[in-house]
């Protein structure tokens, strides 16, 4: 059977962008290391009318197919499982830029266009495409907008969802659906878009979206700052959200010990605030529509607000672009720095804002409690509520022996934000990683809701089975 439909696929798609698990090896691990898969074949169409077809031929076979774009997940979500049944399609070559209407404000992108090359095209045309996240070089908006991808910008820009405006899907049965519409405004009917972003292949494959695009910010002010506590953090964003309004873009959270893992894993970067003992630190940024003038009064402002009012300890405000992309460069080497300094659990939490200093505590003293001794990196989107709450072996312990508690240790973590209201998942998405754990969190009833969406559009469980919701492998 797979060499008849090996066969079909080097027809469908030409014998060239056909291949074996061996010539497809790069494809087939996650990002993380953590699951390796085999395949029928890797399939690379050029189009949306060959990822339909390719996806009938393997609905005619009753083959498993994975989608995968540019294999930046960390749930595992993009690799198909070891029993190497399944066809893996790799939209790589689906990457064309289908239209710009400056006049509608949006952007028409096939799903295998790099996140930063959509960025770069919003900036030719004078716009901006807020989305932006620490994988942005390598990640497609394919696997954006199927993990509904969150980053920096979500407290003013939203999600990759509220991004979207229309979509391109390829169905189980491998029909086209053209949603690719630029409306802000559209209700006619169940809300197909929104299901499919966000539901890691398991629905349908995007295979290209209509985004809305946003006025270039004509200034931004970028500062980090100190502060005494969490709750001194959260007040003071609770702030700046009243003061700068609309403007307040980002305002990214670092614990002390990731400012010191940052400053070891890069001795040449910036080492702000050398010396002081504050706990915690965050990354604030304003967008002015107006100029540079209004945009750094504005800021002086506010800021000279929370110092009477005590809502911070210090603060360093970026006097030029480089010292601002210092700033952010600090950030988003947070990944790179926990990488080198060896695996640590990774926890992608959301909890209401008004939740997140007891989430804290809490969970600091449990895991203290249980694991003594083990180390926290605590950093992400506060703006959201939305942690990445890692956790370190201990002094003296190794990786391989601190990762073999990963089930317990992040069951206390997941069941501490479901205590306060949250989520165990905020923008990574629940992969193949957590889809055990999905269970504990979700009630019956959305659980079945859920998987009678999936039976409708999927009834054979062939779009890539075993992510998101229990049951089959590929
Ligand atoms: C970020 C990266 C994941 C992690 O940097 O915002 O999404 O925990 C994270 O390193
Ligand atoms: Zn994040």
């Amino acid at each position: 059977m797979s060499q008849a439909l090996w066969l079909t696929l080097q027809a469908l798609v030409g014998a060239k962008h056909v291949q074996n698990s061996e010539e497809a090896v790069a494809y087939l691990t996650d990002r993380q290391g953590r699951y390796v898969g085999q395949v029928i074949a890797a399939v690379h169409p050029a189009n949306t009318e060959e990822v339909a077809a390719v996806v009938r031929a393997c609905a005619a076979s009753q083959t498993p197919v994975v989608v995968q774009g540019g294999n930046t997940g960390l749930m595992g979500g993009a690799t198909p499982s070891a029993d190497g049944r399944a066809v893996l399609l790799l939209l790589d070559r689906m990457n064309r830029i289908r239209a710009v209407d400056t006049d509608n404000d949006t952007l028409t992108v096939e799903a295998g266009c790099i996140l930063q090359t959509v960025q770069q095209v919003a900036r030719e045309a004078d716009r901006l495409f807020p989305l932006s996240l620490g994988a942005e070089g390598s990640c497609t908006l394919g696997g954006n907008l199927g993990t509904n991808a969150g980053g920096t910008a979500v407290l003013r820009y939203g999600n990759a969802r509220e991004l979207t405006l229309g979509l391109e899907v390829v169905t189980a049965q491998g029909e086209i659906w053209d949603g690719l519409r630029g409306l802000r405004k559209d209700n006619t009917g169940y809300d197909l878009r929104d299901l499919f972003i966000g539901s890691e292949g398991t629905l349908g494959i995007i295979t290209a979206a209509t985004l809305k695009l946003f006025p270039r910010p004509r200034a931004q002010v970028t500062a980090l700052l100190a502060f005494d506590s969490l709750a001194q953090a959260v007040a003071l964003l609770s702030h700046a959200r009243s003061g700068f309004g609309a403007g307040l873009t980002a305002f990214e959270l670092l614990s002390a010990e990731c400012l010191a893992l940052l400053q070891e894993q890069f001795p040449e970067g910036p080492r702000p605030f050398k010396g002081t003992r504050q706990p915690w630190f965050a990354l604030l940024e304003l967008s002015d529509n107006h100029s540079e003038a209004h945009a750094r009064e504005t800021f002086e402002h506010v800021l000279g607000e929370a110092f009477e009012q005590n809502l911070l300890a210090d603060a360093l405000i970026a006097e030029s672009l480089s010292q601002s992309e210092a700033f952010w460069q600090l950030r988003e080497n947070m990944s790179e720095a926990q990488k080198r300094a060896g695996r640590n659990m990774k926890h992608d939490i959301s909890v209401p804002i008004s939740r997140v200093v007891a989430f804290v505590a809490d969970t600091d003293a449990l895991l203290q409690q249980h694991f003594p001794g083990v180390r926290h990196y605590t950093f992400g989107h506060l703006g959201d509520g939305n942690l990445h709450y890692n956790v370190a072996h201990p002094p003296g312990s190794t990786v391989e022996a601190h990762m073999a508690h990963y089930a317990e240790l992040s069951q206390l973590v997941h069941d501490s934000a479901h205590a306060h209201g949250g989520s165990i998942s905020a923008e990574h998405g629940i992969g193949q990683r957590k889809v055990d754990v999905l269970a504990r969190y979700k009630s019956p009833v959305e659980l079945d809701l859920m998987r009678r969406i999936k039976q409708a559009l999927d009834p054979h469980n062939l779009l890539n089975p075993g992510k998101v919701l229990a049951g089959g492998q590929a």
